[in-house]
């Protein structure tokens, strides 16, 4: 008798911002490990997130949408499009149901046929769809590169998300698992928590508001017999007057960010918690090397 084959590997989620490769994740892991918006540049490191089963490991590597300043709109496509289907074993392009090919997912087309892995075309939001748009748009992304496969789904209700996995499992090479198999993600509990009040901000804020945030927890103990996470996290912005819209009418803004995040963090860690929130300006972190990797940017 000849031993069941176990496949593993990496599978790359790319695409521009907004197209749902952070709710793809989500859906795909069955548990939400990475913060989602309708901005784009919600997500901002590369973030693994782990689904095994009986026969297969896949590694999802989920990425910041590609976007770019107009004027180096090329080049930077094609660094950013080639370091993230590098070393994988897939490629998942992800691009929306009710969207014709944009100028940007042309350029990256020509970037991804080069690339050596397969690539599967992945039809997000077909919930917002009619059956007969669907299959112009599978012919019009067709014609423009051939992929191994195409996949409809809906990233949002799962529609279609379960067979996806199968069909990326099937790209994977003979091999065992990377990690555990009962982790979930690469990143500690500790940054998921973060990125969950970083998350109200940027669906309760507008303008240059989200764009200026960065959280960092400052405590994290549970306290045993409690059945509770005491958890403190600093809300940290560049100016001012971004600190006043955070903290809001009298307090109300930092209020609502809190009570939402918590009830995030309380499914997230199975267990009640309390969070404390702080506000403070760190004048230019997003220009400041030592900011950046204080605050988990690299
Ligand atoms: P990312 O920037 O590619 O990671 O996109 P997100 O996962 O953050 O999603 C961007 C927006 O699209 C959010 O408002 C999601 O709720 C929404 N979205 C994602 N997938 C779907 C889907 O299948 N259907 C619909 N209707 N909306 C979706
Ligand atoms: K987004
Ligand atoms: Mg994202």
């Amino acid at each position: 008798m000849t031993e069941p084959t176990f496949r593993s590997g990496f599978a790359a989620l790319v695409g521009r911002p907004n197209v749902g490769k952070s709710t793809l994740l989500n859906q795909l892991l069955g548990e939400k490990v990475v913060i989602t918006s309708d901005k784009p540049q919600t997500t901002r490191n590369r973030i693994q997130g782990i689904l095994t089963t009986d026969s297969s490991q896949t590694v999802f590597v989920d990425t910041p949408g590609i976007h770019v300043a107009r004027s180096r709109i090329n080049r930077m496509m094609v660094e950013s499009a080639l370091s993230a289907v590098r070393d994988v074993d897939v490629v998942l392009f992800l691009v929306e149901a009710d969207a014709e090919p944009s100028r940007e997912e042309k350029a990256l087309l020509e970037v991804l046929a080069k690339a050596t892995a397969p690539v599967l075309l992945v039809i997000n939001k077909i919930d917002r769809l009619a059956k007969d748009t669907l299959l112009a748009r599978i012919a019009a992304y067709g014609a423009a590169h051939s992929f191994r496969e195409i996949v409809p789904i809906s990233a949002l209700s799962g529609d279609g998300v379960e067979l996806l996995a199968r069909v990326v499992a099937g790209y994977l090479p003979e091999g065992p698992p990377y990690f555990p198999d009962d982790q979930l993600t690469d990143v500690p509990e500790r940054f998921i928590v973060a990125e969950m009040v970083r998350e109200q901000v940027f669906r309760l804020t507008r303008d240059e508001i989200p764009y200026a945030v960065a959280v960092t927890i400052d405590a994290f103990t549970e306290r045993p017999g409690q059945e509770l996470v005491a958890i403190s996290a600093t809300i940290h912005v560049e100016r001012d007057s971004q600190k006043g819209v955070i903290i809001g009418q009298r307090g109300a803004m930092l209020k609502k960010i809190g009570s939402n995040a918590r009830r995030e963090i309380e499914k997230f860690l199975n267990s009640r918690v309390f969070l404390e929130l702080f506000v403070r300006v760190s004048h230019g972190w997003s220009e400041s090397p030592g900011k950046l990797k204080e605050f988990g940017y690299e």
